[in-house]
């Protein structure tokens, strides 16, 4: 098969949790996450242009589904996040499979007229709900935000077997999963929609500190937005400030000029009661912040030219022409003494990073994430807490597997995409992350009390890599009917 399990971290001390004769663990917990854009069949029927290289076989929703279906028993990911489902076909033909696989599912449709929407679905014997949220993006009284995408935000337990019970074991776990505006020339929208993402995420970390856990973040989706642009930058930097950044790392998909924009995104950010560090303004907050003046340099020259020279700012892509003083990594002087405001700077407390290099180790080419007749692109992540050394070892995610995507050469010599092969024209993103469970510190971690599963040498950390037995038995529902 083309597509490659790839180890990424390789640590003596650890187990090979996929090739591992010992599957359970007590000291490591691994586990799954699928990011699958599948191609709604009326988005593909709307957009028929775009895939006129395809034979009409490979387009078919039942033939689609059908590969869909097997990709997704192939890997029985533990956690499985998919966009562009479409509704009917969930009920119809995607459910009742997954039920019988034994996910647990939450769906949420698009707004308005569309079809199709996000699908997040976790085992259920290694997972339990704690809380979920439904993200509509859909907000007229912010006057930007009218755009119908969606998101769902998770809080999951992760469950082991303790005799004949599941029992909570280390700490929770927030997956997010969405799909955000596709319109190259509105990043505004998609900021907007990212940081309502950001602070629904933000808000149960907080609510699981404020029980004295720690939280680990997992956030994927189509993010409609290419590595290392402004959008990109604020997830994996944690900022991003917009004022003078260098034109061309702004042409096409973000024009500075167009001030009205970042105005309008501040203040139906703030309306939306989103601060500009991308967390929901508590009512106490909201006072402060009206009783103070409005705003204007409440940062100091110094800081605000730290800024400028953030990272967000100063990534060159790897394959623009270096033009000095034109392509450079140099923020536009001439900005420099101009009065700052509040309201060019947004960011966010979570450390994420993503699980994807973008790069192709084996042949050092980009990869492609999504491909039809106008292009190829990266446009879907799977973004991660990782354990940067932090006062407990489950304190972050450590990545260990990436299934290895393909260039773009690679998939149209496979005729693009979709094809006999891959169901979509975007490929699932597949990533495994392993959470340190050893104890470490005096913390109690619910129910499921982390010290005592561990010395008893109970705690069984599940998640067997291998095809199971019965995968093509149990998708038996919706194809016997074929
Ligand atoms: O880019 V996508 O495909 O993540 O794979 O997200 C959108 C596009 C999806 C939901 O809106 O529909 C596709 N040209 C090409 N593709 C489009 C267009 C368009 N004008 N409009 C929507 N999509």
């Amino acid at each position: 098969m083309l597509r490659v399990w790839e180890q990424v971290n390789k640590s003596p001390n650890t187990t090979e949790p996929a090739e591992s004769s010992l599957p359970h663990n007590e000291a490591f917990c691994d586990f799954t996450v699928m990011s699958y854009n599948i191609l709604a069949q009326d988005l593909l029927e709307a957009h028929q242009e775009l895939y006129s290289y395809c034979s009409q076989e490979v387009l078919e929703w039942s033939y689609r589904c059908h590969l869909l279906i097997e990709e997704i028993l192939k890997w029985r990911p533990d956690i499985l996040c998919l966009q562009e489902v479409q509704e009917n076909h969930y009920e119809e033909h995607l459910h009742p499979v997954l039920y019988h696989m034994g996910y647990t599912c939450v769906y949420k449709r698009r707004t308005g007229t569309k079809t199709d929407g996000c699908a997040t679905c976790y085992r259920g014997n290694h997972f339990s709900e704690l809380s979920v949220s439904l993200l509509e993006f859909h907000r007229p009284e912010t006057g930007l935000l009218d755009r119908d995408n969606v998101g769902i935000v998770l809080l999951l337990q992760p469950l082991v077997n303790s005799g004949s019970e599941a029992k909570a074991k280390g700490p929770p776990l927030c997956v997010a999963n969405t799909h955000l505006l596709f319109n190259p020339k509105r990043v505004d929208i998609k900021l907007a929609q990212l940081a309502i993402v950001l602070a629904d995420i933000n808000k149960v970390v907080k609510s699981c500190k404020d029980k004295g856990d720690h939280c680990n973040v997992i956030l994927c989706g189509d993010f409609n937005s290419n590595p290392y642009v402004p959008l990109y930058q604020l997830i994996t930097t944690g900022q991003l400030f917009y004022q003078g950044l260098p034109a061309w790392m702004t042409s096409g998909q973000w024009n500075p000029s167009h001030k009205s924009h970042h105005h309008r995104l501040f203040a139906s950010l703030s309306s939306l009661g989103i601060s500009d560090n991308c967390q929901y303004i508590t009512r106490e907050q909201k006072f402060e912040s009206k009783s103070q003046n409005t705003g204007k340099l409440k940062y100091n020259h110094d800081f605000l030219l730290q800024l400028q020279f953030c990272p967000a700012a100063c990534v060159r892509p790897l394959d623009l022409e270096l033009i000095p003083g034109v392509t450079d990594n140099t923020p536009d002087a001439s900005r420099e003494n101009q009065p700052y405001t509040r309201g060019f700077t947004i960011s966010h407390g979570l450390n994420l990073r993503s699980a994807y290099k973008h790069i192709l180790s084996s042949s050092g080419h980009s990869e492609v994430t999504t491909l039809h007749s106008e292009g190829a692109a990266t446009t879907d992540y799977i973004f991660y807490t990782p354990n940067d050394g932090g006062c407990l070892p489950s304190e972050g995610l450590k990545l260990t597997h990436c299934l290895s995507l393909l260039s773009e050469e690679e998939l149209w010599s496979m005729k693009g995409l979709p094809n006999e092969i891959f169901p979509s024209d975007h490929l699932s993103l597949l990533a495994e992350f392993q959470l340190d469970l050893r104890p470490h510190d005096v913390k109690n971690y619910g129910e499921g009390d982390l010290r005592a599963t561990v010395i008893a040498g109970q705690g069984q950390c599940h998640l067997n890599r291998n095809v199971h037995p019965l995968s093509r038995a149990v998708a038996s529902p919706w194809f016997m009917k074929r």
